[in-house]
């Protein structure tokens, strides 16, 4: 019936008008005279879906067919965010949409906002995955992306009386349009047990495993549509079920209570999302959702080939996985028992598939966040995966020895066990070993891997180290996110090609000067700023002037991102307002937001600091005509897109050497803020690219910061040595932000004078000074304006469209599949 075909895939606003309504009464169950704002929000996503399924069972018989080679992109996070205006700015029906909505007496605002986010990651490294998506498919790359379906995400973060309280992510609860489940597409995930020696038929030994559990787990599929392409990937992602197999059931008979919990039991696999940064979280159960996730995709991808191209050999010309950090590292180990143990091939060939299937990226170089487990938990949950790694240990040793001989130092160094202690499998090196590739995620952050964590493997194999600076997607954190901000870019450029090419955003430099330009620039950012005003006064209550300078630090909660640096340049501006008060001083609002682990206590006294400090400042007419300091809570994907495109200054101050990369800095000075950073991770590219001329540069080298280490660190007598600083520690010692209580900041003053491992202390006075230097620009407006032009215009390196496409050519070797357009 072509009336239904047009309604289904048609893109006109009476398409969509009429496909609104169908779904409204055929999915929801509902005339419009009752339709509640979800039903609402529910018929507008299934419209979008039903366009995306059209173009998605086009590109799988494009990619079935040609038997295309594959990325996996194996992530124990996907940070997805909202989905519906985004796929609407994908599929260029954006104003149909909002047409199709007003026609309809429809509040298409109100509809998007009742879409509750899918928190599936932490927040970096979640994102990135969240953005290769968008650019794989963009990029025309085939690819599935493998995860997780967490049935509870990131918390929500409330705050109360200041502290951080978290409450628990339902984001399932009132159902997910996005996802289609597939409960045919399932495989089993064994746990426990023993291994066994025995002959196979051709009396060759051969190794068994006898697991004592085994779960299913079932795929969940979304659509991801490329920008503008008739491309369209796969999010496949795994929830843990009770397994179905006929012994399992058999196994229970009688015992009705014993399946019922084991089903529970099960379940709990894939249940919760860990914050990544809580020290020793949810031990066990973390492994059993890496290897649950691992296995499960390593599967799939066997089914596929064994389906399509054929035999095992070829496996590595059809797949390239790539690893997300070390969470899925167990898929070497994995990769190796399911070619041998369930496939019947011999060690040496298998070998060679594994280790040319994977590559690793790197995300951190913080000690305590390089993973190891326990030989221990390890054999009791992966007994087969322990003796695999171990073999490949035996035989990575041997090597190693012959390449360096006499240098057992350095064969220990680089063991894939740890034997000081407790013996322990050191993750990133069973990574290194089983990939042909190991990359950074930023030029400073790549070279520190090579020369510090990783130096004995670039020794034995330098070919093998590489850099892919990181970038995000334009699409969803320019045109989604800050439409004012987009047209008048398009306008300017003469078209919106920038928006798959971002480096023609350099057609904006020639404008940086021209006060027209200049003046649209500046409405724009003060109506997203008023937006945000809106927002933060009706969740807050806290109440900002549009025209003040907007400072922003919004990011994870954590020591060495130094959010309380921040909160030292505040409580400077205070009492400087306080001991002089006639003193001109550019009015700022200080506006902060992140989430802390739920059990990283110094991280959640951070921001109880913050909120005392803005509850202090904001109540004094003294001062709060010139400062104001406000707390945005649940910092997500969606709240980071009301943040983005209202900031003026973006504030990237890690101690150097310790951010890998950031992702955040990219997304800030891509809607026109400046920047105010130290020289870590991509700020470092960011301030090449935008001229060291329009970038606040302040701070320690990543050298000055070991020299200053290695020769003994004293922030005492920093402290002692600088009379602002040390009455801004005592301000905070004094109780002030504390009704009197001298002890609730007790833990971090002590830590700050004694210990301060991120040097905050150190960089004080120097943060201070470039402070001074940001508001002197921000008295010359031409000034300002034109360095956020030119910062906005020399952005283009910062999509993450090249950052894949530097993947695709010199990591994967996949060249683009370009999927037609009807
Ligand atoms: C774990 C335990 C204790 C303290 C810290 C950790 C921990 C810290 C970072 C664990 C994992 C961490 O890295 C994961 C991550 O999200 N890394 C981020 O990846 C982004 C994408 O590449 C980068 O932009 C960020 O700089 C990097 O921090």
């Amino acid at each position: 019936d072509p009336v239904r075909e047009h309604t289904r895939t048609g893109l006109s606003k009476a398409a969509l008008m009429q496909a609104y309504i169908d779904n409204l009464f055929y999915i929801q169950g509902r005339f419009r005279e009752v339709a509640t704002p979800h039903d609402r929000y529910m018929a507008a996503a299934f419209t979008a879906r039903d366009r995306l399924l059209d173009r998605w069972l086009k590109s799988a018989q494009v990619f079935k067919t040609t038997h295309a080679r594959t990325v996996c992109y194996l992530s124990a996070e996907f940070l997805l965010g909202p989905h519906l205006l985004n796929n609407l700015v994908n599929l260029g029906i954006t104003r149909a949409s909002r047409e199709a909505a007003t026609e309809m007496d429809l509040d298409f605002n109100a509809i998007l906002e009742e879409e509750e986010e899918p928190g599936l990651g932490n927040g970096g490294l979640g994102r990135l995955a969240a953005c290769f998506m968008d650019s794989l498919s963009t990029c025309q790359i085939p690819a599935i992306g493998y995860g997780i379906r967490y049935e509870f995400g990131i918390f929500d973060q409330a705050i109360e009386d200041g502290w951080q309280v978290e409450k628990s992510d339902t984001w399932l609860r009132n159902g997910n349009p996005w996802e289609i489940p597939r409960p045919k597409i399932r495989f089993p995930v064994l746990y426990g047990g023993y291994t066994q020696s025995y002959q196979d038929q051709d009396g060759r030994a051969r190794t068994r495993w006898v697991p004592d559990q085994e779960i299913d787990g079932m795929a969940y599929d979304t659509p991801v549509l490329g920008y503008g392409v008739g491309n369209v990937n796969l999010l496949r992602l795994w929830k843990a079920e009770a397994s179905q197999s006929f012994d399992f059931q058999a196994f229970n008979v009688g015992d009705y209570y014993g399946a019922v919990h084991a089903k529970i039991e099960a379940e709990t696999i894939s249940k919760v999302l860990y914050p990544n940064d809580e020290p020793e979280a949810g031990k066990a159960l973390r492994l059993k959702q890496q290897f649950f996730f691992v296995s499960c995709s390593l599967q799939d991808m066997i089914r596929l080939h064994l389906n399509t191209v054929g035999p095992l050999e070829t496996f590595a010309d059809k797949f390239v996985v790539q690893l997300n950090d070390t969470h899925p590292s167990l898929a070497v180990a994995e990769l190796m028992r399911l070619l041998m143990d369930e496939q019947g091939m011999e060690w040496e060939p298998a070998w060679d598939i594994t280790r040319r299937t994977f590559c690793y990226t790197n995300h951190t170089l913080l000690p305590e966040a390089l993973e190891t487990w326990s030989v221990n938990l390890f054999e009791r949950l992966l007994p087969r995966h322990l003796e695999i790694v171990y073999e490949i240990n035996r035989r990575f040793l041997d090597e190693v020895r012959m390449r360096f001989l006499g240098d057992e130092s350095r064969v220990a160094r680089m063991s894939l066990i740890a034997e000081e202690g407790v013996r322990r499998v050191r993750m990133a090196h069973l990574a290194v070993v089983g990939s042909r590739a190991v990359n950074g995620v930023a030029a400073l952050h790549s070279e520190l891997v090579k020369t510090t964590i990783l130096k004995d493997f670039h020794d034995l194999w330098p070919e093998k180290f590489h850099n892919v600076t990181n970038g995000v997607t334009p699409r969803r954190f320019m045109v989604v996110s800050n439409p004012r901000l987009a047209h008048l870019i398009t306008e300017v450029c003469g078209d919106d090609r920038w928006i798959r090419d971002l480096g023609r955003l350099r057609e904006l430099e020639s404008h940086a000067d021209d006060p027209e330009v200049q003046a649209r620039w500046r409405q724009v950012k003060t109506a997203a700023k008023q937006d945000l005003a809106v927002w933060l006064r009706q969740n807050t209550g806290v109440e900002l002037n549009p025209a003040v300078m907007f400072d922003v630090l919004a990011k994870r909660f954590h020591e060495y991102k130094r959010q309380h640096l921040s909160i030292l340049h505040v409580i400077r501006c205070y009492q400087r307002l306080k001991q002089n008060p006639g003193q001109e001083m550019v009015p700022r609002a200080f506006v902060f937001g992140g989430k802390a682990a739920p059990g990283y206590y110094l991280a959640k006294l951070i921001i109880k600091l913050i909120n005392s400090v803005a509850e202090v400042i904001n109540h004094d007419p003294q001062v709060n005509g010139s400062i104001r300091v406000v707390f945005m809570p649940d910092f997500n994907v969606k709240n980071g897109q009301r943040l983005y495109p209202a900031a003026d200054l973006s504030e990237q101050i890690s101690l150097a050497g310790k951010e890998a990369s950031g992702t955040g800095n990219m997304k800030f000075s891509m809607n026109g803020a400046l920047t105010i950073g130290t020289l870590d991770g991509a700020n470092v590219e960011i301030r090449e690219e935008v001229g060291a001329e329009n970038f606040f540069l302040f701070g320690m080298t990543v050298d000055e910061v070991r020299q200053k280490q290695s020769a003994g660190y004293r922030p005492w007598d920093i402290y002692n040595g600088d009379p602002e600083l040390k009455a801004d520690i005592d301000l905070i010692s004094s109780g002030l932000f504390s009704y009197g209580d001298t002890n609730l900041f007790r833990p971090l003053t002590d830590h700050l004078l004694h210990q301060d491992p991120f040097m905050v202390l150190a960089d004080y006075r120097a943060y201070l000074d470039c402070q001074e230097r940001v508001g002197a620009v921000w008295r010359d407006p031409a000034q300002w304006d034109r360095m956020s032009i030119l910062n906005v215009a020399r952005m283009g390196k910062f999509s993450s469209d090249r950052a894949i496409r530097e993947y695709a050519e010199r990591i994967w070797q996949i060249e683009p599949l370009p999927v037609a357009l009807n």
